[in-house]
């Protein structure tokens, strides 16, 4: 079975295709001398994503346990590669990819006890969220080194005084209390802008470059470098480690009506996505990842939700350094029964933002977290649940704002009042009224305007859309067809294009691309609500956005004053 990939579309088999259980992968590393005899260099086996529930040995010893299929970890494997004359190294990795009420995302083992419908022993899985539950090591499996001392986790925020750029860092360290810290702050072109020393600090950049969303500046994105030095004097003699984290200097806020960045109002006009696409399900792929970039640049995109997980770190990296805006969204989809809102859910939860703030903390492309996708909010214990998981990510966070998508009726909705912009999700004219475009300015309209009164907030269009057979042509339009998806979209942007002018602050299409579900009557071979198809051609929609979006940017841009030498003159963004 290939690393990275999900196992179920590989094969020619359909029980593998649809395999609830354990499965098992397992290969033989040779590891350089230097790995298994140096006692002073740490080993460690780090894996990217194993979905859902993994255990790890190696050369037969149990090494690591992790829930949950979105987010890395590794276990520290100097002992067992360093104790004998072997340079070889067993990775044994055990898969299971059940759901249960527990889990996120959760789901419920079915069993089908009729003798008379169902062979004995005859289980579904069932879930409760609208995307196949690919399984597998869905990311690299990477071995790495450092040395027994080392620089464990470093956290970088920042912020901006008048025109100076301030970076906050924080930088942990394990193995020896007697460390020294350098660090440097390196411009694009490399030269060093400011020095710090110690284990926390600020450094201060006078005329700083500030990083700016995709089309919102002419020069976005622009990453400094932090290089961090460390030293130390251990029994075993000098040791050094080294590490360099790509920092973008921004501020994110909110108010009453507004997301700025940088002080300037930004408008989400983007997608959502979905891990996704033939033959590898979820793995990891350089070249797919590179042509949706190159689509949402095409399409003038300048955000993006992780609709409903957190995506490869590689995803992140690549935001910070196009400037495309993030949502970051954990594995919180599908939270709908009662038993999913109790203490073992909430702790697994918790757990589950700590490690996603862990991991993406440092990306300035993100901007904020979101804690699940269509909860049922409504529902008594999910109040005190909701508050839990926004306080428990505002802590490990203050500096971003957090948010949970939502579907649910303004009036029932027991999260909203914890969240810092409303997200909203909804389908008129598809799931509602369907084939009824004429009802969706109404029906929209109302829908802002009772959420708006209810919180004042900032909100944002974070779903809508429409199934479409890329092919399907019937004009006057109907459901299905190219020009059905097209109308629908016209008359949601008549609705947006007035309460942005007021408190709406983004809109994100549903959704980027089609991509696989479950079988169900709704669904022909997966979800079509994608603007292009699963194989990333456009449909005729995807040059509707196209222009929409170009348009937007070049009204939403900022513009420094003319006075200021960074001028960028008025030259608008061409398609
Ligand atoms: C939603 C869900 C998304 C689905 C979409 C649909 O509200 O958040 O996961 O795929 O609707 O197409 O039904």
């Amino acid at each position: 079975m290939p690393v990275p990939s999900s196992f179920n579309d590989v094969g020619q088999d359909a029980q593998l295709r649809s395999f609830v259980g354990w499965v098992w992968y397992e290969r033989e590393a040779v590891l350089p001398q230097r790995w298994t005899q140096d006692l002073g260099t740490r080993v460690v086996l780090r894996i990217g994503s194993a979905h859902y529930y993994a255990i790890v040995w190696v050369n037969g010893v149990h090494v690591a346990e992790h829930e949950g299929g979105h987010l890395p970890f590794e276990a520290d494997i100097s002992k067992l590669v360093q104790s004998g004359p072997l340079s070889s190294c067993r990775i044994t990795i055990a898969i299971n990819n059940t759901l249960t009420p527990h889990t996120l995302p959760p789901g419920t083992i079915l069993y089908k006890t009729d003798t008379s419908k169902y062979p004995k022993g005859y289980f579904v899985q069932d879930i409760n969220f609208d995307f196949f539950n690919y399984a597998g090591l869905h990311r690299s499996v990477i071995l790495y080194t450092t040395p027994t001392t080392y620089i464990d986790d470093i956290t970088v925020t920042t912020g901006v005084d008048q025109d100076t750029g301030l970076v906050n860092y924080q930088i942990f360290t394990q193995g020896s209390e007697h460390v020294q810290l350098d660090v440097h702050l390196l411009d694009a072109d490399g030269r060093v802008v400011a020095d710090g020393a110690g284990g926390r600090g600020q450094l201060q950049v006078p005329a700083a470059h500030l990083w700016w969303p995709y089309l919102m500046h002419e020069h976005p994105a622009y990453l400094y470098s932090l290089e961090v030095r460390m030293t130390a004097q251990t029994e075993d003699g000098p040791v050094a480690d080294f590490y360099t984290l790509p920092v973008g200097i921004r501020t994110v806020a909110v108010t009453e009506s507004q997301f700025l960045i940088n002080g300037k109002p930004f408008y989400f006009h983007g997608v959502n996505k979905h891990e996704d696409s033939d033959v590898r399900g979820k793995g990891f792929d350089w070249a797919l990842l590179m042509k949706d970039f190159n689509l949402l640049r095409w399409l003038g995109a300048n955000a993006f939700r992780t609709s409903h997980y957190p995506y490869a770190e590689e995803v992140m990296q690549l935001c910070d350094r196009y400037g495309i805006v993030v949502i970051d969204e954990c594995p919180g989809v599908g939270i709908v029964l009662p038993q999913s809102y109790g203490n073992a859910s909430l702790q697994h939860h918790l757990q589950v933002m700590e490690e996603l703030v862990r991991r993406d903390k440092n990306h300035p492309a993100v901007v904020m977290w979101s804690v699940a996708n269509e909860p049922t909010s409504s529902l008594k214990p999910a109040g005190y649940y909701l508050k839990t998981v926004i306080a428990h990510t505002k802590a490990l966070d203050p500096t971003r704002p957090v948010t949970f998508v939502t579907n649910s009726n303004f009036k029932g909705d027991l999260g909203a009042p914890y969240v810092d912009v409303i997200c909203v999700n909804s389908y008129y004219s598809w799931y509602h009224d369907y084939g009824h475009l004429e009802v969706i300015q109404l029906q929209l309209s109302t829908q802002f305007e009772n959420w708006y009164r209810t919180y004042h907030k900032p909100i944002i269009q974070s779903e809508y859309g429409a199934e479409t057979i890329a092919g399907f042509h019937e004009d006057p339009p109907l459901m299905f067809t190219e020009e059905y998806q097209k109308s629908l979209l016209e008359q949601y942007h008549l609705v947006l294009d007035q309460k942005r002018k007021e408190y709406v602050v983004g809109e994100l299409i549903w959704n980027f691309a089609d991509f696989m579900t479950n079988q169900s009557p709704q669904r022909p071979v997966g979800n079509r609500k994608g603007i292009f198809t699963r194989q990333r051609q456009p449909k005729s929609a995807a040059f509707l956005l196209r222009e929409r979006y170009w348009k937007l940017a070049n009204e939403t841009r900022y513009h420094p004053s003319v006075a200021k030498s960074q001028c960028l003159g008025n030259s608008p963004f061409t398609l």
